[in-house]
């Protein structure tokens, strides 16, 4: 078998003081970072969505399929038309979808099924994940893994531009492909409004667990 093209990695070792300062400075940095339910109207430039688009665009992903599509949508009627559909959506699972137990543990979020937000954010991006590839079997790799990746990447990246943004799973989400024309081999993963915060946003005052909870040294050092 012939070896698959190779080329040197462009890589730079950083002094450890650099390093902890740059770690400190990012996680400084998305630490503010908060989901947001009410949006400005006011206009974003919308080439930083793409900016960030394509800093999702380097996830890494199973196999390099690169298994993903973002729709940013902008467009006020097909805003309007995702906001009904969500809503419908949204009325099922808070009217009785949802089990008690679900809707008790959203409590702390005052989520309910109005999103307003689908219209008065200027941008929505719908992030499709394609199940397999559009060619007859082509297969996909880790699809769930690759675009939660990208995702997060894309969360980080849009919140260093300057945006706020709601990562939003409306539940069934069919609609979405419906609505945008997306191929039948791309399944909507997420839709992510992105814009302004509206004057005085409320968020949630919520506690994020901290280091010691969530991370678990195995160094050898301990008997
Ligand atoms: N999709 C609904 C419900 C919802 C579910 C979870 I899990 C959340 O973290 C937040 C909301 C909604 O968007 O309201």
């Amino acid at each position: 078998m012939p070896k698959p093209p190779m080329r040197t990695l462009d890589f730079e070792r950083l002094p450890d003081a650099e390093m902890r300062r740059r770690a400190d400075a990012f996680y400084g940095s998305l630490a503010t970072r908060r989901t947001v339910r009410a949006f400005s109207e006011d206009p974003i430039p919308l080439d930083v969505i793409e900016r960030c688009v394509a800093t999702a665009g380097t996830a890494p992903s199973g196999a390099h399929k690169q298994p993903w599509t973002f729709v940013v949508v902008t467009d006020p009627t097909l805003k309007r038309t995702i906001r009904t559909a969500a809503e419908a959506q949204e009325q099922a699972f808070y009217g009785g979808r949802a089990p008690e137990r679900w809707l008790k543990d959203l409590e702390p979020l005052a989520t309910d099924a109005h999103k307003p937000m689908l219209e008065s954010a200027p941008a929505l991006i719908a992030v499709f994940a394609h199940k397999h590839g559009a060619a007859p079997g082509d297969q996909n790799y880790y699809v769930q893994e690759s675009v939660g990746i990208a995702v997060g990447m894309l969360l980080a990246a849009l919140h260093t531009a300057g945006l706020a943004t709601l990562t939003h799973t409306p539940s069934p989400m069919g609609f979405l492909g419906e609505i945008l024309g997306r191929p039948a081999h791309e399944r909507a993963f997420l839709l992510i409004p992105v814009g302004y915060p509206a004057a005085e946003c409320q968020v949630p005052d919520l506690e994020r667990k901290p280091l010691d909870e969530i991370l678990v040294r195995l160094d050898g050092s301990t008997p």
